[in-house]
């Protein structure tokens, strides 16, 4: 069983010189605007407000990273964790767009110590062509791929299963590569930190 010690802010970035230079193992949530990403930060870390989440999509504007200490098995240890801006937001002008686009691809694509990209999607409204795209390009790059979709509670309790078995197939993943998750309900909370640590375990 794994158990969340501690957790805490560590730095805030837009571009690479700010990331972070400790090599501990780190674990980036991505999504399209408003799909939870902080919110589940909250709860995996189990506290209300590590991070800042809003009604309002475009709430996160740029790199934040978080430590948490987990302890399991004996043993302790730090993941750090970098919570994203979400994309497809169409309420910012094109040029801050492009810029978060920028920030997103620069740090996905030269994030040494990133082991884990957390790949979020709305379990009601399913992965839209943005979401896709996005798993299409973590596929061709070097950390391993968790699937969460989230906003679980949303769903009937009897609809939930099968809707996640559904997304597996549409995503074509495997069943067990998709983990749901509600941050309301705190649902999938020890599947996903379990998951995430055999997958930096993995190597
Ligand atoms: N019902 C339900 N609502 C959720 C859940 N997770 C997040 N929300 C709500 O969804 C909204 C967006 O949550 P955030 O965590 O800020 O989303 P985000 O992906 O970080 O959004 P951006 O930073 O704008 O990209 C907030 O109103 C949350 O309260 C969930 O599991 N269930
Ligand atoms: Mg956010």
């Amino acid at each position: 069983m794994l158990r969340v010690l501690d957790a805490s802010f560590v730095t805030t970035a837009t571009k690479a010189g700010q990331w972070p230079r400790e090599p501990v193992p780190e674990v980036a949530f991505v999504g399209r605007s408003n799909v939870g990403k902080s919110s589940m930060i909250n709860t995996l870390t189990n506290r209300k407000q590590l991070v800042r989440v809003s009604n309002t999509p475009g709430r996160t504007r740029t790199l934040n990273f978080f430590d948490a200490t987990l302890e399991g098995q004996a043993k302790k240890r730090t993941v750090r964790l970098c919570d994203l801006p979400g994309y497809g937001f169409a309420k910012v002008s094109k040029d801050e767009r492009t810029q978060w686009q920028a920030m997103i691809s620069e740090y996905l694509e030269g994030r040494h110590t990133l082991r884990v990209v957390v790949s979020i999607i709305d379990a009601e409204v399913g992965p839209t062509s943005d979401d896709v795209a996005m798993l299409d390009l973590l596929q061709t790059m070097p950390p391993r791929i968790l699937v969460v979709a989230t906003k679980l509670d949303r769903l009937p309790k009897a609809k939930r299963i099968p809707k996640l078995h559904a997304l597996a197939d549409q995503l074509e993943v495997p069943k067990d590569v998709l983990v749901g998750f509600s941050a309301t309900e705190r649902l999938g909370v020890h599947d996903v930190w379990a998951r995430l640590v055999a997958a930096i375990d993995a190597g």
